[in-house]
């Protein structure tokens, strides 16, 4: 399997419909985007399949037009519909194989992992990044598992060359010990989406994620 290497920008935020309603989307997306971000992802498990395709057209024409990646969370018929840059799968969605056989080789595919052994077990899948966590305990997911901490995230580093972006719990506060534990990417919802002011939280945290990038000599 040949899997080609995609940068994960090292700051990726996660538009969330449990905390955005839908109303608010193209704001928030263009908050997110206003303040420097490279990649969005559109996570909208409330969303019926039609207001999750309105949502990701509105976030694919914002992103389209400043270069922003763009991902779906867990649906590959939305994916590919609104002509997103990638999908990002569950453990319990397509499995990978046939979504990368319906988006073809060169859309993103991202992975949930939560231990070492899927995290093994996604290497071999025609995946492009995976994501670990949750890191930190977090309320945005009912149904998180127990937090695997720096420590899990510092193990999976040690088996793993491919992207990982890590998720759950990060904040602005922590975000430099998950990326000194060696995650390429860190993907936050509640620390973004409750902030006051979007655009100024994006630009502080990019500086952050981006001294981080310079400091592993741009890895
Ligand atoms: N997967 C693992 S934890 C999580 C997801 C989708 C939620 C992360 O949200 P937050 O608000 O950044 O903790
Ligand atoms: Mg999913």
């Amino acid at each position: 399997m040949t899997r080609s290497r995609v940068f994960i920008p090292p700051l990726y935020p996660i538009i969330d419909s449990s905390l955005t309603p839908a109303a608010d989307i193209e704001k928030t997306a263009t908050d997110i985007i206003n303040g420097g971000a490279r990649i969005i992802q559109l996570r909208a498990k409330g969303l019926s399949s039609r207001e999750f395709l309105k949502s990701a057209f509105i976030v694919r024409r914002i992103t389209k037009d400043r270069d922003v990646i763009f991902i779906v969370n867990d649906r590959v018929d939305i994916a590919l519909i609104a002509n997103a840059d990638g999908v990002h799968l569950g453990q319990d969605d397509l499995p990978a194989k046939e979504a990368r056989r319906l988006l073809g080789s060169k859309k993103i595919i991202g992975y949930s992992t939560h231990n070492l052994r899927e995290a093994l077990e996604a290497i071999k899948l025609p995946i492009n990044y995976i994501s670990f966590g949750p890191i930190f305990p977090t309320k945005t997911k009912e149904d998180a598992q127990t937090p695997k901490g720096i420590k899990g995230l510092s193990e999976v580093r040690k088996s793993v060359g491919i992207p990982i972006v890590a998720i759950g719990g990060i904040t602005e506060t922590n975000m430099v010990h998950v990326l000194k534990q060696g995650a390429d990417s860190v993907a936050m919802i509640s620390d973004i989406l409750t902030s006051s002011d979007i655009p100024k939280k994006l630009k502080r945290l990019n500086i952050i994620a981006k001294d981080r990038l310079m400091a592993e000599g741009g890895r």
